[in-house]
């Protein structure tokens, strides 16, 4: 049973200037349509799901363009691209697929940025919270993007029915997750630490959960711990596979989102990888 991709055309329609561009979606898009993925069409997010998770100033600000920081311009339609990015996290939630869209999510927050970082990461709204909320059911989230999921952890946090465990490169952006605290399992590594070190800290963090509590697990799939890119942990495209097999000795309903990573041959060489690993 293949694992579907979530995707729509139109998140390739802005910020072509940016570091988080629509090239690096557009080639994982073309690497993984070569390989013979099924991909499905997503609806944007209603403002109702988006409020399980963000505060409504906020969104209001965001519809209006006012949430421009260094790292995250104010696009005209913003809004309506993250909606779009919301609701294939929502999609993919449903039939356990793989939203491959931008903008990102896991740095977006309540209020924006996250835990008193100075900026939203290029998210502007946690598109893999809403999906979580949308479900409702006991989820064990899984960020393997190279930073922190600060906005997921402060949406989450001392939530009783969602563990969240993060991996990545610290000290770096954005700053957070130097410790677990509460239902957040945190896995700060050195830079480039490596393949080896990353698996026996993933297989760690899940020996902390309890698997019986949990229904739903829901991956912030980013790729720039791949080796050269934005969060290097050293990993490489087979590295991803491996993953992929961890997840999977997990035996649950598993859905992914995409978060960063700024090559996208790592990406779609990576998304393939990690769903082979995953599916066999
Ligand atoms: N401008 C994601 O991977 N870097 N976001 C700040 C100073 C921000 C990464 C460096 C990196 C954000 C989704
Ligand atoms: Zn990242």
């Amino acid at each position: 049973m293949k694992t579907k991709i979530v995707f729509s055309e139109k998140c390739l329609e802005y910020g072509s200037w940016h570091i988080e561009s629509p090239k690096r979606v557009q080639r994982a898009y073309e690497i993984l349509r070569e390989r013979g993925y099924e991909f499905v069409e997503p609806e944007p997010a209603s403002e109702e799901d988006l409020l399980k998770v963000h505060d409504a100033d906020y969104i209001q600000l965001l519809k209006r363009g006012a949430i421009e920081d260094p790292d995250t311009p104010a696009y005209e339609n913003i809004y309506e691209y993250a909606r779009l990015s919301a609701g294939a996290a929502i999609l993919a939630a449903k039939i356990n697929g793989f939203s491959l869209m931008r903008p990102p999510g896991h740095h977006a927050g309540r209020y924006g940025a996250a835990l008193g970082a100075y900026t939203k990461g290029f998210c502007y709204i946690n598109n893999l919270a809403v999906a979580v909320k949308c479900l409702d059911k006991p989820t064990l989230i899984v960020d393997i993007d190279g930073h922190h999921g600060n906005g997921t952890q402060e949406i989450f946090y001392g939530d009783p029915r969602v563990i969240f465990i993060s991996l990545h490169r610290y000290p770096h952006y954005p700053g957070t997750g130097a410790y677990s605290e509460a239902n957040c399992l945190n896995f700060p590594l050195p830079a480039d630490c490596g393949e080896a070190v990353y698996l026996r800290t993933l297989e760690e963090a899940l020996r902390k959960v309890d698997m019986q509590k949990i229904e739903v697990v829901a991956v912030s799939a980013g790729f720039d711990a791949f080796a050269g890119d934005l969060a290097s942990l050293g990993l490489r495209e087979e590295s991803y596979e491996k993953i992929g097999k961890i997840l999977a000795a997990l035996n649950k309903p598993t859905f992914f989102v995409l978060e960063g990573g700024y090559v996208g041959e790592n990406i779609g060489k990576g998304i393939d990888a990690l769903l082979k690993g995953f599916e066999c």
